[in-house]
């Protein structure tokens, strides 16, 4: 049996879909004997219940006088840097090029001795950073000087390899859900607070960023209600939260459209949705359309980035041409009016998310390349 490891964890603690999978991974690793320590400035908010095998790490930034902006990229290294040699660390598992991977490559620097290094990339770090010449040397010197890199789509690895002429390995490691807790939970009483029993529900979960297209999730439901007795469900809160507002009082459907902030217990209320909205401008992943396959949720949405290795189209949802809101709308519209090819997708979303993005098989990748850089195969 391979040697259990002593991993640092550096991800963003506190929203977003690269934090969640970062914080999932080390709970399923901790589960399986590896010592995990999380190395981050709050704690991973889906860290859960205690651990024997789970440490968090506070990265305090110093405040000192001279400096106008506080130096956390500094304080998170030098941090690295302790924990690792003080816990006789294995490695550094970061998340997000920068500012991580620059911090990890510092901290291995500082120790001088066998830390290894394996960096993630979750989409945003190439698909906008990488395209700031300013940024760019200093993304390619990170991706270089870690011992693995592995991004969450065949579209991030292209993507990532094209702005930034990488030529290394990149390992292909998917976002996964734990099917212990993503499964289609009991939701019929939920359900009645929102919808009547003859009314669709139409959901859309995100952090209401730009890049999410909020308002094209406003007009496919503005479109499917004219046609089918229905209500629209919106989970978060972000920066077009009061745009997105406005647009429903302009619309006329403030009676049909619900908004339920950010939720902790996401399986549960996707368990409520028929379907999910996901018409995003760029996403490398989009790990909210995984959590809804896995409770038996179809996704509508575009065939941005990553999504088309995700949702087969057809088959467990359905993508159309970023910001073709009519075609979205008729798909929603197909979809649930048809019990039969609902029921099929339905089934199709399951079997899909139990097997392909399933956190057993997953988390071995991610053990398999752990092993790979500390040269015990
Ligand atoms: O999409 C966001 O705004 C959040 C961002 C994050 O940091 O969590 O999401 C990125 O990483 C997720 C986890 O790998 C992916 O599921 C998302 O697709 C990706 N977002 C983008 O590429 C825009």
């Amino acid at each position: 049996m391979a040697r259990k490891l002593k991993i640092g964890i550096t991800c963003y603690p506190t929203l977003g879909g690269s934090g969640v999978v970062a914080t999932e991974l080390g709970k399923l690793l901790a589960e399986r004997g590896h010592e995990i320590h999380f190395i981050t400035h709050s704690i991973p908010f889906r860290l859960g219940k205690f651990n024997k095998n789970i440490f968090y790490h506070e990265v305090e930034v110093n405040d000192y006088y001279v400096f106008r902006y506080p130096p956390y990229d500094l304080a998170l290294a030098s941090k690295m840097a302790q924990v690792a040699k003080m816990q006789q660390l294995d490695l550094l598992h970061v998340h997000y090029a920068v500012p991580h991977a620059v911090c990890a490559y510092l901290a291995k620097q500082m120790n001088g001795d066998g830390l290894r290094t394996v960096t993630t990339l979750h989409g945003t770090d190439i698909t906008v950073l990488a395209q700031d010449e300013s940024l760019k040397d200093l993304i390619r010197l990170a991706i270089h000087q870690s011992d693995a890199v592995t991004a969450v789509s065949n579209d991030l690895i292209q993507e990532t390899r094209q702005l930034l002429d990488i030529t290394t390995p990149i390992d292909l490691t998917y976002n996964f859900v734990d099917k212990r807790v993503y499964y289609p939970r009991e939701a019929a009483a939920l359900r009645a607070d929102f919808a009547a029993e003859d009314e669709k529900i139409l959901m859309h979960i995100s952090n209401f960023r730009p890049v999410k297209r909020v308002g094209d999730v406003v007009d496919i439901f503005e479109r499917v209600s004219r046609k089918l007795p229905s209500k629209l469900l919106l989970v978060g809160e972000g920066p077009e939260l009061s745009k997105i507002q406005c647009k429903i009082r302009q619309l006329g459907l403030e009676d049909r459209v619900h908004f339920l902030g950010k939720q902790e217990d996401v399986a549960q209320v996707i368990s409520m949705a028929d379907v999910l909205l996901l018409p995003s401008e760029k996403e490398s992943f989009g790990l909210v359309a995984l959590e809804a396959m896995a409770c038996g949720v179809p996704t509508i949405g575009s065939n941005a980035g990553g999504i088309p290795e995700l949702i087969t189209h057809g088959e467990t949802g359905f993508l159309s041409p970023i910001g073709d809101v009519e075609d979205m709308a008729a798909n929603v519209e197909r979809l649930l009016t048809d019990k039969k090819l609902h029921e099929q997708f339905r089934q199709a979303c399951l079997f899909r998310a139990r097997n392909e993005f399933c956190n057993d098989v997953i988390t071995t990748q991610y053990e398999h390349i752990y092993y790979r850089v500390l040269g015990i195969e």
